[in-house]
């Protein structure tokens, strides 16, 4: 009989063998049929399935939540001076992106992995937020430059309004509130920022749409799936900052001397 060579690459996600491509066994066709939007097809290509509609808008408001945050930020400074410096779309995209880790916008999958385990072990937030502290290890989704306790991040308050109108459970999210009310016991901006509100509602989301078996969620949560949507929704703003250096024809980017503290 035919003998099949061996294959060096395995994917489940897509096919684009047949008639059309194929997200997770969708047809191209069906996703624009049915008016999938972003959040379907990433539910497809990330998490293999077709998840409920409140989940995938929920994604969608987190993607159209962390597109942009000004100038200012770490990743757009990045992509700002990389423009600047002449350099094309994707070298000034990817100088942005490479930022995006435990301190700026990578700390949700860190979140979800702390706030589940504290939650599922009962720990009180005293005992948690303590329990780091001795550790070393700060606490992912915790803190935040220019926001504080008067000064809340209205994107934490836009997906916390969402999930609890549309899930049918937010005690993971409920969660790291309590944390955010121990924190800011310690110090003003110590506050639940937008990667700890994706991290726990994300878990929350997880847990309560029925679609992901225990082992699945686990798996999710290890690998780390959840940065990735900071890193797409960033994507966006960054190749807008690119873009726009480009259309105001900035020169190239030199610190200024007086910025900085000479010293031996
Ligand atoms: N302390 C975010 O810190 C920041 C603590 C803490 C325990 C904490 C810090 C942090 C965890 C990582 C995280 C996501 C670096 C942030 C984002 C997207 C963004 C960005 C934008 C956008 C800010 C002063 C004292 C020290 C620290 C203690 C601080 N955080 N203790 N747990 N989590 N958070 N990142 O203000 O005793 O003096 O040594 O690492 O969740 O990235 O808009 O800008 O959309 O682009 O620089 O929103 O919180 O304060 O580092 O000087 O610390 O507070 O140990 O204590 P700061 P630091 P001590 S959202």
């Amino acid at each position: 009989g035919k003998v099949r060579a061996p294959t060096h690459i395995i994917s489940t996600i897509s096919d684009d063998r047949g008639e059309e491509p194929c997200y997770a066994g969708v047809p191209m066709s069906s996703i624009i049929e049915k008016g999938f939007g972003v959040g379907d097809v990433i539910s497809l290509l990330w998490f293999k399935r077709s998840l409920p509609r409140y989940c995938t808008q929920f994604i969608e408001i987190c993607i159209m939540l962390c597109a942009d945050h000004g100038p200012c930020v770490s990743g757009a400074h990045n992509t700002i001076v990389t423009a600047r410096a002449g350099k094309d779309l994707v070298s000034s995209l990817v100088s942005g992106l490479l930022t995006i880790g435990p301190r700026f916008g990578g700390a949700i999958d860190d979140a979800a992995r702390y706030f589940k385990d504290a939650h599922d072990r009962g720990l009180t937030p005293y005992e948690f937020v303590e329990g780091m502290k001795k550790k070393g290890i700060r606490v992912a989704g915790i803190g935040h430059r220019i926001k504080n306790r008067d000064n809340k991040d209205k994107r934490v308050e836009l997906l916390q309004k969402f999930a609890r109108t549309h899930f049918p459970s937010v005690k993971y999210m409920e969660y790291a509130v309590q944390v955010e009310t121990y924190t800011l016991t310690k110090a003003n901006n110590l506050v639940l920022n937008v990667d700890g509100a994706i991290g726990s509602l994300f878990l929350d989301l997880l847990a309560g749409s029925g679609m992901f078996t225990k082992q699945e969620i686990d798996e999710i949560v290890e690998i780390g799936y959840l940065n990735g949507l900071f890193v797409l929704a960033r994507s966006i703003g960054l190749i807008g900052h690119t873009f726009d250096q480009k259309r105001l024809k900035q020169p190239l980017y030199r610190h200024p001397w007086e910025d900085v503290l000479y010293t031996k």
